[in-house]
């Protein structure tokens, strides 16, 4: 597109709507569209708490809200690993909440944004001189969604509310509440209720729906529950949620409007705000289109260095909505969800997927929506042993998992055998980042130790003494056999932060010793016939396969075994093999780690060509990351993709804190602050020009007291206090 015909559709935007100029300063932080959803996975917003969340359409006729509660699931513990509805089972579209209105006016002025910054979606429109506005958000602090409209004259609000089941459960309604509840088939009970509160008008019920007539506003409280606790001992099952809702919804009711939004806004902005990011301005005609035609534009060929900002926020805005202390853990779709079947269940799967989704978690600045993980992982132990030894007889300990598991500990398709020692990396980097000794004594340290226990009794002997893991296959890969390169690097990894987190707690040294002496034995990375970082242990890559999964780099990243600063050959080698993996690839998730690679190779012009595949390729016009181009919405990429920019700026994994290792000439001139690095740091970095110009490392109150901050190829050494920080600026590295 011409820069002269954005222009025009700019300016045409700017005459038309004057609700355009507010946001023009916000735009880093705003999706907007100028039409309704007419599609639910790529056009409608994403709202959510942690574990109530909505998708907002906007409709002008009538409004739909599809809301979810992360543990409505069908399903149980499921030993026998059926990955059919019985055991395994799905995901659950939890209801819709409709508002019909009674107007046929012709509409003007129509806007809908999503506010990544304050997690509100805003509609507007004008119908007959009338200004009509909707907010909604879904609030942590109160727990439920809340929904608002007004308009800038009186009584112009006249119609139907309705609220609808997944299931076909029968809706009860009173004069200002509508409820449904039910029970699945697997016991769990669950229940939704919405109160009305109207200013000005009337209000009563009439069958399963609730008319409201002449109101000058309407204010739509909507709580929703499952009787879901996260503990095996209960059998996931605590008490009927009514009366939490009713008590939800009654607190909600002595406060105002302005109230629930504040809290809900200041509650929010308390973890986006941490880190701030620039890339550079788009041109102004740019920015001001609808997304959908700034995603053309993109394709078009144009920059848009703010849209690489959004999508880099996105990322974390969706893990605050899908992923906070007390919920349960971001599954394939978060927790958005409108089907009774979705893809692949929504479930947790284990071979990248779940992992991805929290790669962000800690280097992002938002370490505590990482906790959901820990928790279900640490309330699935019991049932995942039990499943364990089912399948690998009663003498072994420790557990390891299948490729997908729901939250009842309930596992799906396809042992995974590795994916326990890739879990228990995350427990690790928790600790690593933020350096609570209490958490690494109580939770991390005897997950990862029970992960070593299973892999002591499982690892298989080669007749020269040398150790592998038997019957691995570099997931959805690779025929079975034994010493695959990525579960002899994940085995490498845990016994390596095993053994770090018993030197933080000075603890278990003969253990230790023992660890590091199975370490030293483990088959290591191979180099093959035409440089390639091995795949297999047996030196058979094919150079022209560009299969999705690229498993064998797990050592470049998110492991650190292999990097350009310790192990130069095998980066080289992993250059080679991720250069054959080539740049076709359409996956998401499969973009967004191979961002991660290429800027762990230090290679940022491909790293860039990645995050770029995403924006201009995956993402939907909500932002959302389709699988492919165009289909299967899954969160991982979207999560991957910030975690890749990340490590494009700042990465901390090999011992020193690395300045703008991969800086895109796309982002030649930028700024970010509130990165983590490992050691308890947060790093700001202003370049210009593609130069370092100015960085502050902020040592937070667990800091280690020295550290090594490297800048294009110079390293200076830093001797910090807690709670102190120290700024570099480009003359410090010459
Ligand atoms: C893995 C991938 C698929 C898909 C699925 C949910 O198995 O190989 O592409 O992302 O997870």
């Amino acid at each position: 597109m011409e820069a002269g015909t954005l222009k025009t559709i700019a300016s045409g935007i700017l005459a038309l709507s004057p609700l355009f100029c507010q946001h023009l300063a916000a735009a880093d932080d705003v999706v907007f569209l100028d039409k309704p959803a007419a599609n639910w996975e790529k056009e409608a917003f994403p709202l959510g708490n942690g574990r109530l969340g909505c998708m907002v359409f906007g409709g002008i006729d009538a409004e739909r809200i599809q809301f979810n509660v992360d543990s409505l699931w069908t399903g149980d513990e499921n030993l026998t690993g059926d990955y059919g509805a019985t055991g395994m089972g799905f995901y659950q579209n939890f209801g819709n909440l409709y508002v019909d209105f009674d107007t046929e006016e012709p509409t003007t002025k129509y806007r809908r944004e999503l506010n990544i910054s304050r997690a509100v979606v805003r509609i507007a429109y004008e119908q007959s001189g009338t200004e009509y506005v909707r907010e909604t958000f879904c609030s942590h602090p109160d727990q439920i969604l809340v929904s608002r409209l007004t308009a800038s004259a009186k009584g112009q609000y006249s119609g139907r509310i309705r609220l609808a089941g997944g299931r076909e459960e029968r809706t009860s309604v009173t004069e200002n509440r509508l409820t449904f509840a039910g029970t699945l088939t697997n016991g769990m009970e669950y229940e939704a209720q919405v109160v009305v509160a109207a200013e000005g008008g009337t209000l009563k019920a009439d069958g399963n729906t609730l008319v409201f007539s002449g109101c000058d506003s309407l204010t739509i409280t909507l709580a929703a529950e499952t009787s879901y606790v996260m503990d095996y001992a209960k059998n996931w099952k605590g008490e009927h949620p009514r009366a939490i809702l009713i008590e939800q919804l009654n607190q909600a009711a002595e406060k105002s409007y302005a109230q629930l939004l504040s809290t809900h806004v200041e509650d929010h902005q308390a973890l986006y705000n941490r880190v701030t990011i620039e890339f550079g301005k788009t041109a102004d005609a740019q920015l001001a289109l609808p997304i959908d035609q700034r995603l053309q534009a993109i394709r078009d060929g144009n920059a848009d260095p703010q849209m690489d900002a959004l999508l880099f926020q996105y990322g974390r805005y969706l893990l605050i909505a899908c992923s906070r202390p007390g919920s349960l853990p971001a599954n394939l779709q978060g927790l958005w969800n409108d089907r009774n079947n979705p893809p692949w269940h929504a479930d947790y799967h284990s071979n990248i997927n779940l992992q991805m989704n929290y790669w962000l978690a800690e280097s992002a600045n938002l370490a505590e929506c990482h906790e959901p993980l820990f928790d279900l992982l640490t309330a699935s132990l019991e049932p995942f042993r039990k499943a364990t030894k089912l399948a690998y007889g009663d003498k072994i300990r420790g557990f390891t998992i299948r490729t997908s598991h729901n939250p009842f500990g309930g596992m799906g398709w396809k042992w995974n055998i590795p994916a326990s020692a890739w879990y228990a990396q995350h427990f690790w980097e928790h600790y690593s980042f933020g350096r609570d000794q209490e958490y690494l004594s109580t939770v991390a340290y005897p997950y990862l130790k029970e992960v070593c226990q299973y892999w002591e009794d499982h690892l298989k002997k080669l007749p020269d003494g040398r150790l592998v893991a038997p019957d691995g296959w570099s997931p959805e890969h690779g025929p079975t056999e034994d010493g695959v390169s990525h579960d002899q690097q994940l085995i490498w990894d845990l016994f390596t932060n095993t053994i770090h987190a018993a030197e933080e707690l000075d603890v278990d040294a003969e253990y230790r010793r023992k660890l590091s002496e199975m370490r030293g034995k483990l088959v290591g990375p191979k180099i093959g016939k035409w440089g390639q970082l091995q795949e297999w242990m047996v030196d058979r890559d094919d150079p022209k396969d560009q299969h999705r999964h690229v498993s064998h780099m797990f050592a470049v990243y998110p492991g650190c075994q292999i990097s350009r600063s310790k192990t130069p050959e095998f980066a080289e080698a992993a250059a080679v093999s991720l250069e054959a993996r080539g740049f076709g690839t359409v996956v998401g998730w499969s973009n967004a780690w191979k961002t991660a690679l290429w800027a762990r190779l230090r290679d940022a012009e491909r790293a860039y060509t990645f995050y770029h595949k995403e924006v201009s390729a995956n993402a939907y016009p909500n932002l959302w990351n389709g699988c492919w181009p165009g289909r299967v919405f899954q969160i991982d990429g979207n999560f991957g993709i910030t975690a890749g920019a990340i490590e494009m700026l700042l990465q901390s994994h090999a011992d020193e804190i690395h300045l703008l290792p991969a800086l895109p000439k796309a982002w030649a001139t930028g700024s970010v602050s509130g990165l983590r690095a490992r050691g308890d740091f947060t790093v700001d970095i202003r370049w210009k020009e593609g130069q370092l110009d100015e960085a502050t490392i902020h040592a937070g109150r667990r800091a280690l007291r020295s550290v090594s901050v490297v800048y294009s190829g110079s390293a200076k050494e830093l001797n910090v206090e807690p709670g102190l920080a120290v700024t570099l600026s480009f003359t410090d590295f010459r």
